[in-house]
């Protein structure tokens, strides 16, 4: 009995340390706010770090692309006031356990040999000595998005990767608390390391051959945004590196040009994370919105998929996500972000499709009206009916300060519901109603500012003009 005992106990604990292990947080965790456009203010980082620590994730990357002082003057040191406002953001990481990561972007106009390297290695090291000095000690450089290819020309691998090393170094030298850096290498996607051949470009086998292995690389997938990173394809690219790669995962941001007129932050990435790897990922970053509160949905996913990888289920987590952040406007908000999730244009695509349910009637609804079949329009009418509904209750008792980073997509939300019910009407009656081209028009125009449901919704009202117009 008493051995039958110790077995079970021995199964038990075997069996508990290996749950554990199957599912260990993501040793770094966080927000990388690394977008382009207008940065978050003070008040919106110091609202996420609060965030950061009620979902367990444990790191900040300060990298906003227009902070001047951060890329195109990176050898300007911050102004007083500026330095005074990150001192006070750095205290507030402290309290809530977050590491606060600064980032240099220089390698725009960096020299890396002879007297103008040794004085760019000088200015930087006093611009991160200065950030020390307000309590900084976890430091990234980015060579992310350099003009004119400039960071792949010969040799620039190694440059780069000895120019780091030497920061690495001297930073390690004088100060024993700093941690080791974080890079973005100038190809820092899969697809960009490898050329034409199929063979590890020469860039990123100088940059991962010379570089320091304590220091952690990150990277954005095969592509910048991109559909998912299988367990199979992140190990594909840790391999290029020989050592376990980050991740600087672009969603739930929005900064890429989505409208014709090449707006920022018109569509709303509303949806998951999804699709991520399940194990020996180092470190994970989620670039945010130009939104700050809309993207703690799939923020707080993102916090969850990271806490535990093998075991995240993203659609599970979104609901959790929304019913915490949005309680008695839960509801309403679902609908709203089931229709406002997917991120595509011609060289991005991420984020679950807009709408499945939707999607998949309104599809039923044209197809078998073209084969003059018969069909129960119930369900597409009643989602029209609750998505019209959610568009009024949100846009009426959303906080203001929420309101004022959906408005426009809420208010397109309504236009697009109420074109959607003219054209199931014109559908049931066999007979175009002359508003839908209205309504389609005004949605045009409004597409310069806010997107929404653009390849479901919207898609049915150009179906459905289509199917008249034949
Ligand atoms: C930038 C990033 C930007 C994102 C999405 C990385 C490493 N760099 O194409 O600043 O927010 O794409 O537009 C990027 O992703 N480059």
């Amino acid at each position: 009995m008493k051995i039958f005992k110790c077995l079970l106990l021995v199964i038990l604990m075997t069996g508990l340390s290996f749950g554990t292990a199957f599912s260990a947080p993501i040793p770094l965790r966080g927000v990388v706010e690394g977008f382009y456009g207008t940065p978050w203010t003070f008040e919106d980082r110091a609202a996420l770090m609060e965030f950061c620590r009620r979902q367990n994730l444990n790191a900040y990357i300060y990298a906003p692309k227009d902070d001047p002082y951060h890329r195109d003057k990176w050898r300007q040191p911050y102004p007083f006031e500026k330095l005074h406002e990150l001192e006070n953001l750095v205290d507030v990481a402290k309290k809530n356990n977050v590491r606060f990561v600064f980032a240099v972007s220089p390698g725009l106009d960096l020299k890396y040999s002879g007297k103008n390297g040794d004085a760019d290695f000088k200015l930087m090291m006093k611009k991160l000595d200065a950030m020390y000095e307000i309590g900084v000690r976890h430091f990234a450089l980015f060579f992310d998005d350099l003009k004119d290819n400039n960071g792949k020309h010969h040799e620039k691998g190694k440059l780069q990767a000895n120019f780091i090393n030497k920061v690495q170094n001297e930073l390690r030298v004088k100060h024993s608390d700093v941690a080791p850096l974080i890079v973005v290498p100038t190809e820092y996607y899969r697809l960009d390391m490898i050329s034409n051949r199929g063979k590890v470009t020469s860039y990123t086998k100088d940059f991962a051959e010379n570089l320091d292995k304590k220091i952690i690389v990150l990277y954005t997938g095969d592509g910048v945004v991109c559909d998912g990173i299988s367990d199979e394809k992140f190990n594909e690219a840790c391999e290029i590196y020989s050592c376990d790669l980050g991740i600087w995962w672009n969603y739930p941001v929005n900064d890429y040009a989505l409208t014709l007129d090449g707006n920022r932050n018109a569509k709303l990435a509303l949806g998951a994370i999804e699709k991520l790897p399940t194990k020996n990922v180092q470190a994970i970053f989620f670039n945010p919105m130009g939104q700050p509160i809309l993207s703690r949905i799939a923020l707080a996913t993102g916090a969850e998929y990271a806490n535990s990888p093998a075991l995240y289920d993203a659609k599970k987590s979104w609901n959790k996500a929304i019913d915490e952040q949005f309680g008695e406007l839960a509801p309403a908000m679902k609908i709203f972000a089931d229709h406002s999730q997917h991120m595509e244009n011609s060289w991005a695509k991420v984020g679950a499709a807009d709408a499945e349910e939707f999607n998949t009637l309104a599809y039923l609804a044209v197809a078998n009206t073209r084969a003059k079949k018969a069909f129960d329009f119930s369900r597409l009418e009643k989602l029209i009916d609750d998505m019209e509904n959610s568009a009024d209750t949100l846009l009426e008792n959303l906080s203001p300060e929420i309101l004022a980073e959906c408005k426009p997509q809420l208010e397109q939300f309504k236009i697009i519901a109420q074109a959607d019910r003219i054209a199931v009407e014109s559908l049931k009656s066999g007979s175009l109603d002359p508003n839908l081209k209205v309504l389609r028009e005004e949605i045009k125009k409004n597409s310069v500012t806010a997107l929404v449901s653009e390849k479901t919704a919207v898609k049915f009202i150009d179906d459905v003009l289509a199917f008249f117009e034949k």
